[in-house]
């Protein structure tokens, strides 16, 4: 007996993950056969999380969809019929042309998120078709924007030094970020740097997998954080621990800051807080005699009402003991600004109407709902997302969904919470069925997915979907029909020859040509290089207009901001009675948010979507664990299973996002409780901004 030779391929982990692991698919006879990490790659280290491992699980799971179907009970009924492609992109494209006529384009509303990070089948699929068309934007603003934008504002550049980098600290604090389950690849790192006798001290109101092994564990209460930077800013100052010579050579705005800093002596910051006044100033002092230190903070920390001045504190805190520009210091937020796309080649606009208007993803539901009119939005086209299920305030998102007169197109691999609500399904690709360039915004290397397969059944690629209703609009620009390849290199070459200095320094020599023979190719970058430091004078020196770091940030006026960090209680907050608890969603362990959480295996490993409560508020409700509770406030409920547990303090509840409610017994999940309310900065979600009461089931509450 023959055997067909086996190739591989190399390809990028697709999900929204800081880590961007480089993978490789075996293939046989045109199925994959193994899937793993590529064991050459500096940062994935040849290891998958637990999640990805299974890959081929979603790739050839019995229940992804093979063909476009059409609705044909009421909606949300699940009654579906298979159509043809051609069926499919004919029905879309009248019933859109029909719309533009009566309403114009600015009815049509594109809703995609973080399905996958590449930048054919996201970001160009984002904006092309869009822009040509004249359909509304999209604010995306779901996940990280508050935090973005500060860091841009302070800093001038969205960048930080290689993870790796974490060996020269010899102080972490990892600020309200969670890396044990969201960015894995980071823990080697930090357990070697903690060997080498480096301090980690993280700072979350839960227990998590990462606090379990660090030195020291604040638990402020949530959306304090501003407040405790600022205080940590105080004691320095008070003590004269900071670095005044510094600050006068290389930021803007010392003076204001320092007059803040008057107003957040330890004893009113220890009140805010809940953190004791002596934890405050020897962290303080800690901080400040301990060179490197480094401090760590993602997205979570900031889904908060004030997110972005909690940014804007915790960015400024590094400066006062000079700690920018120190190899192992400073600030690590994203990777994800060291290559700046050529927007105009990715997304078109100059050729294009200008966008009719902008419409904040978090809104999704009031949008659709009356709060967005003149014109209603009259269709819906989902891809990359799965809104039911992860946007805020779900009552709404489905009040919305069930509209009659609206046309809701989605295009994903499942028929998720999201699709049981379309008009018509499209079935999308995998990552092993699709090319793609991934850029990572935890790590420093540029990746090129390959297909390893071609398309099961009738699944397309989000991009192929794109260029068929482009063709079906009538469209002719030939920007709406290259092919994969063609866009990737193009946007590659022209960012890399015509970019940014900077830009242009890290791309140097990486073509698409090097990117498919390699896979994974490291980013330019010298071997001592540091983020914000000249490497000319071995000086700091930020990517801000004037070359000084921003604690004064006048730009953020026009948003409406204090230009000087400042902390404020979020409004949810200001009315709480005492039966009211904080509830935080954070990331699931074996989810993505909402991918991932229909795979069986997975499913199985995160167990019942459940609730951590503490011993002292269960006990107040009768509450023990394995019950189930309902938990809810004015906007909705849902049912989860109580957890009794020290992790969580008291006046606080964990949860967390992802888990499908096609899944749970009363169809919800926690996304029925979490406020749409926009944060301070950048159209921000606000989902742990959020007061819930937790009941014992059987004693009858529930909104
Ligand atoms: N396994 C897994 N990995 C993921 C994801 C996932 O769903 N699952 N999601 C991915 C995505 S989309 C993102 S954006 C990143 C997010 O990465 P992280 O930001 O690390 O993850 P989160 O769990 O959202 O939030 C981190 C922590 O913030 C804490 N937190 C909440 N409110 C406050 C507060 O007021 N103060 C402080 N100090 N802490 C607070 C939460 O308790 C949580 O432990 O992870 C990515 N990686
Ligand atoms: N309660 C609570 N909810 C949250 C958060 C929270 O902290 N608390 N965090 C939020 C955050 S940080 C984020 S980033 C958002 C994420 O919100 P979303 O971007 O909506 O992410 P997912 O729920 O993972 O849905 C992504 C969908 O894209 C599909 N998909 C994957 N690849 C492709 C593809 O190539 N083509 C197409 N067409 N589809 C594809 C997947 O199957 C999946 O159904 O969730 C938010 N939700
Ligand atoms: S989810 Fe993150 S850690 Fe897991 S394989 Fe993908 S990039 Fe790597
Ligand atoms: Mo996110």
């Amino acid at each position: 007996m023959t055997t067909s030779p086996i190739t591989k391929v190399y390809g990028v982990c697709p999900h929204d993950c800081p880590d961007t692991c480089a993978t490789i698919t075996e293939v046989q006879d045109g199925r994959a056969v193994a899937f793993y990490a590529n064991p050459d790659h500096p940062y994935t280290q040849g290891w998958l999380c637990a999640k990805v491992r299974p890959y081929l699980e979603r790739v050839y799971d019995p229940e992804r969809l093979m063909y476009p179907l059409r609705r044909v009970g009421a909606k949300g009924s699940g009654q579906w019929q298979r159509i043809s492609w051609a069926e499919a992109i004919a029905e879309i494209t009248t019933r859109w042309q029909q719309i533009i006529a009566q309403y114009g384009a600015a009815a049509i509303l594109p809703y995609s998120y973080s399905g996958t990070l590449g930048i054919v089948q996201n970001a160009v699929c984002q904006h092309r078709l869009w822009n040509r068309m004249g359909a509304s934007g999209l604010e995306r603003s779901i996940c990280g924007a508050a935090a973005e934008h500060a860091v841009l504002a302070t800093l001038g550049r969205r960048i930080a030094a290689p993870p790796e980098d974490v060996l020269h600290s010899k102080l972490v604090i990892l600020w309200g970020h969670n890396p044990a389950s969201t960015g894995p690849h980071f823990m080697p790192f930090l357990r070697q740097a903690q060997k080498q006798g480096c301090y980690v001290v993280v700072i979350d109101p839960r227990r998590t997998r990462t606090a379990r092994s660090a030195d020291l564990h604040l638990q402020p209460r949530p959306a304090t954080d501003g407040a405790l930077a600022l205080g940590i800013m105080h004691v320095l100052e008070a003590e004269g621990l900071h670095d005044e010579a510094w600050l006068h050579q290389y930021a803007t705005g010392w003076e204001d800051l320092r007059a803040r800093l008057a107003d957040y002596p330890p004893e009113r910051v220890a009140a805010i807080t809940g953190v004791p006044v002596a934890v405050i100033t020897e962290l303080a002092r800690r901080y400040a005699r301990t060179t490197p230190a480094l401090i760590k903070i993602a997205d979570g920390l900031q889904r908060h009402a004030n997110g972005g001045q909690t940014v804007r504190a915790i960015a400024c805190l590094p400066a006062l003991t000079g700690q920018y520009g120190l190899a192992g210091g400073g600030l690590a937020y994203s990777t994800g600004g060291y290559i700046a796309w050529d927007g105009a080649t990715l997304a078109r606009q100059h050729e294009c109407p200008p966008v009719p208007r902008v419409v904040n993803m978090n809104r999704l539901g009031a949008a659709l709902t009356g709060e967005v009119h003149d014109p209603p939005i009259m269709s819906l086209y989902v891809f990359n997302a799965n809104p039911v299920t992860s946007t805020p305030n779900t009552a709404k998102v489905i009040q919305g969904m069930q509209r009659e007169d609206l046309f809701t197109v989605v295009h994903d691999l499942f028929l998720t919470d999201t699709a049981q609500y379309a008009d018509l399904v499209l079935p999308a690709t995998s990552q092993l069925e699709h090319a793609d360039l991934h850029r990572a915004y935890g790590q420093v290397t540029l990746q090129y997915n390959a297909p390893a397969l071609a398309p099961l059944g009738e699944c397309k690629p989000n991009w192929d979907v794109m260029r068929l209703l482009a063709a079906g609009m009538g469209y002719t620009d030939t920007w709406l029909q290259q092919d994969d390849e063609t866009v990737l290199r193009e946007i590659l070459d022209v960012t890399r020859t015509q970019g940014d200095a900077f830009t242009r320094s890290v791309l140097a020599g990486i073509t698409l040509e090097r990117l498919k023979a390699e896979g994974s190719v490291g980013l330019n970058l010298p071997a001592d290089f540091v983020p914000f430091r000249d490497p000319a004078t071995g000086t700091p020196r930020f990517f801000t207009d004037d070359g000084r770091i921003k604690l004064r940030c006048d730009a953020l006026i026009s948003s409406g901001l204090d230009p000087v960090p400042e902390y404020h209680t979020p409004a949810e907050f200001a009315h709480a009675t005492p039966d009211d608890l904080i509830l935080i969603t954070g990331a699931p362990h074996h989810f993505v948010s909402g991918s991932l959480g229909n795979q069986a295996s997975l499913r199985q490993k995160e167990g019942a979507p459940s609730i951590e409560i503490n011993p002292h508020d269960a006990a107040a409700r009768g509450i023990s664990t394995g019950m189930m509770v309902t938990v809810g406030n004015a906007r909705g409920s849902c049912q989860l299973q109580a957890l009794v547990t020290q992790d969580v303090p008291p006046g606080v509840v964990v949860a967390p996002k992802g888990h499908w409610g096609k899944y749970a017994a009363d169809g919800r999940n926690v996304n029925w409780t979490t406020p749409d309310a926009l944060a301070d900065l950048a159209g921000q979600s606000t989902y742990h901004s959020n007061l819930v009461r937790v009941v014992a089931d059987g004693s009858g509450q529930g909104a």
